[in-house]
């Protein structure tokens, strides 16, 4: 027989032959479940991109568009890439879309809680600490967005665009009312993205106090906008500084907000113009885009704007 052509082989066939065919064991890579036997295969899927930096970089890429990136441990997906905004080698990770500003932690607030305010859950969802993805890149302007690079991509800067909701994605960049990106590599020191930085500052409710345990905050260089423009959009309270993006920021109420994309809080009521967060002693200000609605002072061109974050 062809097949027992070497003695190893004839052993294998044989013993296939009688005991069936044998499934190998799955083997434990860093936390992941991997068939030996498909070994090669996905060795492969790793080494496609792990984001837009490295298809710049390694593969020459200069167009904005789609592309097929992979995680660490061979998960396919595709993301949209910024080639060209001071340099390029932005990874679109996450949008945060508020699909109902009256709805308080209700359906569609994913950022905080879709499961009601609620002081059992003090983080809500826990979507920026934990692995969860939802959305596509197409409907990031029309529902909220998480894709693996959100946790996988190791960066050292982020980018924002604010863009007005449903707006299609071949005019998002011209449609945009505020655009801008940290040069200053914070996210280094808190492990190369956002998922990490939320695990060290969680999006807890009384995890710290307004001002002394504010998690990271980083100036911007803006790409379309400035500072003006910024606080015109968030009205005219005198409780920030615009120029700057600030991660897990806590009001008096010990309520804590995920993000404040654009300002620095400089008071103590965050809940005006942070996005994000876990339970609030104030059920009001439950939801994505918290209390914006509350103060009376937010332009309904940015509270009717989606958030979209990029990585590089
Ligand atoms: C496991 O992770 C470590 C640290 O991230 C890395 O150095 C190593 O190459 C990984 N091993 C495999 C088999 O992927
Ligand atoms: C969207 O982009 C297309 C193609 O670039 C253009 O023809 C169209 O006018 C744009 N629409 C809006 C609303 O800007
Ligand atoms: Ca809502
Ligand atoms: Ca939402």
């Amino acid at each position: 027989m062809l097949r027992c052509a070497f003695f190893l082989m004839c052993l294998l066939h044989l013993k296939h032959t009688i005991l069936g065919s044998v499934t190998p064991k799955p083997i434990l890579i860093n936390g992941t479940y991997i068939n030996p036997e498909l070994g090669n295969y996905h060795a492969r899927l790793r080494s496609i991109a792990r984001s837009c930096l490295e298809i710049k970089e390694k593969h020459g890429g200069t167009q904005d568009g789609m592309y097929v990136l992979t995680t660490a441990s061979g998960t396919y997906y595709q993301a949209f890439c910024d080639m060209n905004t001071a340099g390029g080698g932005w990874t679109l990770v996450a949008s945060v879309h508020e699909n109902n500003i009256k709805g308080k932690c209700s359906v569609g607030d994913r950022w905080s809680s879709q499961q009601g305010n609620a002081l059992n859950l003090p983080e809500g969802d826990g979507a920026w600490a934990n692995t969860a993805t939802f959305g596509s890149t197409e409907s990031s302007t029309s529902d909220d967005y998480k894709n693996p690079g959100y946790y996988d991509i190791s960066a050292q800067d982020v980018s924002v665009w604010h863009i007005p909701n449903d707006v299609q994605l071949r005019n998002w960049s011209s449609s945009a009312i505020l655009r801008y990106h940290t040069e200053s590599q914070f996210l280094k020191e808190h492990g190369g993205n956002l998922y990490h930085l939320f695990k060290k500052y969680p999006v807890r409710f009384g995890a710290g106090e307004c001002k002394s345990d504010t998690g990271a905050v980083s100036p911007v260089v803006y790409d379309k906008g400035d500072k003006d423009s910024t606080a015109k959009l968030y009205g005219p309270s005198k409780d920030f500084e615009s120029g700057f993006i600030t991660f897990r920021v806590f009001n008096d109420d010990r309520a804590a907000m995920a993000m404040c994309s654009g300002v620095k809080p400089t008071e103590c009521n965050p809940q005006h113009y942070c996005i994000g967060g876990g339970y609030f002693p104030q059920s009001q200000q439950c939801g994505d885009f918290t209390g914006l609605d509350l103060s009376g002072t937010a332009s309904k061109q940015l509270t009717e704007s989606s958030v979209l974050l990029f990585y590089r």
